[in-house]
C-alpha cells in the first residue's frame, strides 16, 4: 500500500500493459494504469468482505435501482485506500500531477439528478458501515447526456463514457443470466396433478453482469455494484444465420442490445415508452436469478430461510417488475405455492419514494405490459384480486374505494400502477424526508396508509461527507481535522463539535480564507466554461439541479432581474455584490424547462453585458452540470438556492451538500430544507415563502395578475421582462414563461412567493456586509450539518428495515 510499490505498478501497467511511453499524449492511459494499479489493491479486500459475508451466513440487502450516479471513482477509491496524498507526491517526482489524471476520468453519469446520486451515497455509506448490501443496476452505454449551450439554447450531446474503456469494472460472464421476453404462457397439469405455468415461444436477452469496487473509508471492506448489460443470446442470432439471413441476424443482435443503450434522461414525466419497461424488468429478473441462483447453489429448493436472509429496496417503482418477477421465479421455477411466495415476496420488498408529483408516477398500459411480460401481466392480475377482496371485506359495498385503490387503473385504457403494487407488495414505505412521508401518508396514499399505517416510515436522505466533504474540500477538512480531529469523517455528528469556534475571531478567519480560496476556484471554473468574471469578494448564490418549474429556478431570475432594475434605477445604497451561477439539465423533451435554460442565458448576456452592473452583478449559466462539477461548486457557494414550492420537492440533497461546506441556505419550508433549518436554527437560514398548508389552501383563491399590479418592483420586473429587453432579436420566445407567471393555474404559484423571496435576499446582502457574522454563521451551518450523512440515513434504514449485521472483513 505504500506509495513507491503504486507507483511501480503504475509504471508497470503503462509501460507493458498498455504498451506506451511519452511519445504521445498518453494521459488517459496514465489514468487507467493508476486505476489499475489501485484495482489491484482493492481486490484482495474484494474477495476478503465476500468471504466474511458468506462465513457470517448473515442477511443481504440489496438495493434495486434503474440509476447509480456514481460520478468519479479515482479521487474517492484514493482517499478510502488513505493513499491520496503519498501517490500524488510519489507521481509528482515523475513530472506526473495526479490532478490531471483525476481530471481523465469520465463522469459515470448513469443517473439523472437525486435519486441516481441518493443510490451512489449510500453504497458509500454502507461500505463505510461495513454492511452486506449490494447495489444491483443497469450499465448503460450511454449515460446522462452531455449538455452544451449553443445560442443560450440547451443542445444533448451522447455521453459515450465507455469510449476509452472503464478500467474500474471486471466483466463476469460466469454469472451471464438470460431473460425472457413476449412469448405467451400455458398451463398444464403435472403427474402429481399440480398445476404448472410455463412461459414458453419467448424472445431472450442475455444479461452480462459488469462488478464495480465500492470501497469503504479505511476499513478493508469493499461491497460490488453489479451493473447488466444486455447482449444477444446465441441461438437467437445462429437460427437467424442458418435462415441465410446474416443481416438480420446481426439486426436482432443489435436489438437485444439495445435494452441497455441509453439511460432515460426523463425524471418527472412519465412517457411510458415499451423500451422503458423492458430495461426494468431486465434489471429485476436479471438481479433476482442472479440471488436465487446463489441461493440455490446453498440451499437447494428449501426457500424457509429466504426472507430471513435477504431484503430487497426498490429505489423508487423503476425496479417494482421485483415484485411479480420474484413470484414468478419462486412459483413456476421453484414450484413455491401462491400463498408462500406471496409470504416471502411481500417480507423481503421494500420500497422508497421519491415523488408526490402526479406526473412522475409510473403507469403502464397493461395491453403493453401483457405483450412483453405475459407470465407477469397474469400475476400482477393475481396480486390485485387478491388485494381488492381484501379491501371489500374490509370496507364492504365501498365500490369507489376498491376503483381508487385497484393497481389496475381501469377505463378507455387500462394501467398498471406501479406505486400501488409496490406499496401492496412491500412490508416497508417510506418517504425522503419528514414532510414528504407526512404528506404520503396523508395525501397520495392515504387510502393505503388507512389499510396499513404500519408500514409506512420516514427515512430523511442524506449525502456521503467523504465525497462532499473531505475529497472536495481538502483545505476546509484540513482545517477542521485540526480543530476537531478526524473522527468526523465517519460520526459527522461531531462536527457539533466546532460551534464553539463559531466565536473564536482567529477560527473565523482561517474559516473565510479557506472559503474565498474554494470561491477562487469556482470563479476559475465559472471563468472557463461560461467566460464570466465572478469576484470572489462578492456573495456567490448558487443554484445547480435539474431545471424544473417545481423547483422555481425562475424565481431566482426574477430576483436578478430585480436587482439589474435597481442598478440602473440608481438604487444600490444597501445592494451587496453578488455573483449568481444556475446550472442544471432539462429533459430533452421538456420545453418549459429548455425555456428557463434560455431566459437565464439571455438575461445573463444583458446583465454581463452592461457597464453599470460591473463591481454588483453577474449571471451566469453553467453549462453540463454533473457530479464532478458538484464537487467544485459546492465548496465555493456563499448561498444555497432551495426555493422550491412548498410541498413539491421531496427531500432534496443539494441542500446538505451545501450546508456541510458553510454555505447558507434560502429557501421554503419544503422538503428536507424544514430539518436543516431545525439543526442549523431559524437564525443562520433565510427563510421565506408560503408553507405546503398554505399552497393548499390559497390556490383557489391564487391572483398572480392582482399581485403584480400590487407590487412596484414586480411590475417593473415583469415590464422588463415583457419588453423584450432580453430577446431584442427573438420576439416572443419568453412569452410562455409570462404566460405561466401571470396564470391563475401556475401549479408552482411563482407570483405567491416573488414578494417574500425578495425581502428575504434583502436580510442576505445586509447579513453578507457583516463578515463576521455571515462566517459565524456558516461555521454553525457545518457543525451543525451531521445529520445529514447518508451514514444516519443507512443506520435508520438498518434499524427499522435491513436488520442486517455489521461484518469486518480480515485485514489484508
Ligand atoms: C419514471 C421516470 C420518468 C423517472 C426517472 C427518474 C422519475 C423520476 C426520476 C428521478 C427522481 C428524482 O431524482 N427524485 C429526487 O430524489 C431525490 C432523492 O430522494 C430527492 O432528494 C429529490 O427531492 C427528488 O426530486
Amino acid at each position: 500500500m505504500d506509495a513507491d510499490s503504486i507507483v511501480d505498478d503504475f509504471r508497470r501497467y503503462f509501460s507493458h500493459t498498455l504498451g506506451r511511453d511519452e511519445s504521445a499524449d498518453t494521459s488517459h492511459q496514465m489514468y487507467a494504469s493508476l486505476v489499475l494499479s489501485l484495482r489491484d489493491r482493492l481486490v484482495e479486500r474484494w474477495r476478503n468482505t465476500r468471504l466474511a459475508y458468506q462465513e457470517a451466513n448473515c442477511k443481504h440487502t440489496y438495493y434495486l435501482s434503474l440509476e447509480f450516479l456514481m460520478g468519479r471513482a479515482l479521487g474517492n477509491a484514493m482517499l478510502n485506500l488513505d493513499v491520496d496524498a503519498a501517490t500524488a507526491d510519489a507521481l509528482r517526482t515523475m513530472g506526473v500531477e495526479l490532478e490531471a489524471l483525476v481530471e481523465q476520468e469520465h463522469d459515470a453519469g448513469l443517473g439523472n439528478g437525486g435519486l441516481g446520486r441518493l443510490a451512489a451515497c449510500f453504497l458509500d455509506s454502507c461500505a463505510t458501515l461495513q454492511l452486506p448490501v449490494t447495489g444491483y443496476g443497469i450499465r448503460y452505454e450511454y449515460g446522462m447526456f452531455r449538455q452544451k449551450i449553443d445560442n443560450g439554447n440547451q443542445l444533448e450531446v451522447p455521453d459515450h463514457w465507455l469510449r476509452d474503456g472503464n478500467p474500474w469494472e471486471i466483466e463476469r460472464p460466469e454469472y451471464a443470466t438470460r431473460i425472457k421476453f413476449g412469448g405467451h404462457t400455458e398451463f398444464i397439469t403435472d403427474q402429481s396433478g399440480k398445476m404448472q405455468v410455463r412461459w414458453v415461444d419467448t424472445r431472450d436477452v442475455m444479461a452480462m453482469p459488469h462488478d464495480v469496487p465500492v470501497p469503504g473509508y479505511q476499513n478493508g471492506t469493499v461491497n460490488t455494484l453489479r451493473l447488466w448489460r444486455a447482449a444477444a443470446t446465441e441461438e437467437f442470432d445462429l437460427s437467424e444465420f442458418n435462415a441465410g439471413s446474416y443481416t438480420e441476424a446481426v439486426a436482432a443482435k443489435n436489438a437485444a442490445e439495445h435494452i441497455t443503450m441509453v439511460l432515460y434522461p426523463n425524471d418527472s414525466s412519465e412517457n411510458g415508452k415499451e423500451l422503458r419497461l423492458r430495461q426494468q424488468y431486465f434489471l429485476a429478473s436479471a438481479s433476482l436469478q442472479d440471488i436465487l441462483r446463489e441461493w440455490v447453489k446453498l440451499h437447494g429448493n428449501d426457500f424457509s430461510q429466504f426472507a430471513e436472509k435477504n431484503c430487497f429496496q426498490l429505489n423508487d417503482t423503476h425496479p417494482t417488475c421485483s415484485v411479480p418477477e420474484l413470484m414468478r421465479l419462486l412459483m413456476d421455477e421453484h414450484g413455491l405455492s401462491w400463498s408462500k411466495a406471496w409470504t416471502i415476496t411481500s417480507r423481503t420488498m421494500a420500497y422508497t419514494n421519491h415523488t408526490l408529483l402526479p406526473e412522475a408516477l409510473e403507469k403502464w398500459n397493461v395491453n403493453m405490459f401483457r405483450r412483453l411480460l405475459p407470465r407477469l401481466m397474469e400475476i400482477v392480475c393475481e396480486i390485485n384480486a387478491h388485494f381488492l377482496s381484501e379491501i371489500a371485506l374490509r370496507y364492504p359495498g365501498d365500490t369507489d374505494r376498491q376503483r381508487r385503490m385497484s393497481i389496475i387503473e381501469e377505463g378507455d385504457q387500462q394501467y398498471v400502477r406501479m406505486a400501488y403494487l409496490a406499496v401492496v407488495a412491500c412490508h416497508s414505505v417510506n418517504g425522503v424526508a419528514a414532510l414528504h412521508s407526512e404528506l404520503l401518508q396523508q395525501h397520495l396514499l392515504h387510502d393505503f396508509y388507512e389499510v396499513w399505517p404500519k408500514k409506512f416510515n420516514n427515512k430523511t436522505n442524506g449525502v456521503t461527507p467523504r465525497r462532499w466533504m473531505a475529497w472536495s474540500n481538502p483545505t476546509m477538512s484540513k482545517l477542521i481535522n485540526q480543530t476537531i480531529g478526524e473522527g468526523w469523517i465517519t460520526d459527522l455528528s461531531q462536527l457539533q463539535k466546532l460551534k464553539p469556534y463559531a466565536d473564536d475571531a482567529a477560527f473565523r478567519a482561517e474559516w473565510h480564507q479557506v472559503k474565498q480560496a474554494n470561491k477562487q476556484r469556482l470563479a476559475d471554473l465559472v471563468l472557463q466554461d461560461c467566460d464570466v468574471d465572478f469576484d470572489t469578494h462578492a456573495i456567490f448564490d448558487v443554484q445547480v439541479k435539474r431545471i424544473h418549474e417545481y423547483k422555481r429556478q425562475l424565481l431566482n431570475v426574477l430576483h436578478v432581474i430585480h436587482l439589474y432594475d435597481r442598478i440602473k434605477r440608481g438604487d444600490t445604497a444597501d445592494l451587496t455584490p453578488r455573483c449568481v451561477l444556475i446550472g442544471g439539465k432539462a429533459a430533452p423533451g421538456y420545453m418549459m424547462a429548455k425555456r428557463i435554460i434560455k431566459l437565464v442565458n439571455a438575461v445573463a448576456r444583458v446583465v454581463n453585458g452592461d457597464p453599470a452592473t460591473a463591481g454588483l452583478l453577474r449571471l451566469a449559466f453553467l453549462p453540463d452540470y454533473r457530479v464532478s462539477a458538484m464537487e467544485i461548486i459546492c465548496p465555493g457557494t456563499d448561498l444555497s438556492e432551495q426555493v422550491s414550492t412548498a410541498g413539491k420537492e421531496a427531500s432534496g440533497t443539494g441542500n446538505m451538500k451545501f450546508m456541510m461546506n458553510g454555505a447558507l441556505t434560502i429557501g421554503t419550508l419544503d422538503g428536507a430544507n424544514i430539518e436543516i433549518r431545525e439543526e442549523a436554527g431559524a437564525e443562520n437560514f433565510f427563510l421565506f415563502g408560503l408553507t405546503a398548508e398554505e399552497v393548499d389552501a390559497n390556490r383557489a383563491s391564487y391572483n398572480p395578475g392582482a399581485i403584480i399590479e400590487g407590487d412596484e418592483d414586480f411590475k417593473r420586473v415583469m415590464g422588463l421582462l415583457t419588453s423584450g429587453n432580453f430577446n431584442l432579436f427573438e420576439p416572443g420566445i419568453f412569452d410562455p414563461i409570462i404566460h405561466s407567471i401571470y396564470s391563475s393555474n401556475d401549479p408552482w404559484m411563482t407570483a405567491a412567493d416573488f414578494r417574500s423571496y425578495i425581502d428575504a435576499q434583502r436580510r442576505v446582502d445586509q447579513a453578507y456586509r457583516n463578515r463576521d457574522e455571515w462566517t459565524r454563521m456558516s461555521i454553525i451551518n457545518t457543525a451543525t450539518s451531521g445529520k445529514f450523512s447518508s451514514d444516519r440515513t443507512i443506520m435508520d434504514y438498518n434499524r427499522e428495515v435491513w436488520k442486517l449485521p455489521q461484518v469486518a472483513p480480515k485485514q489484508p
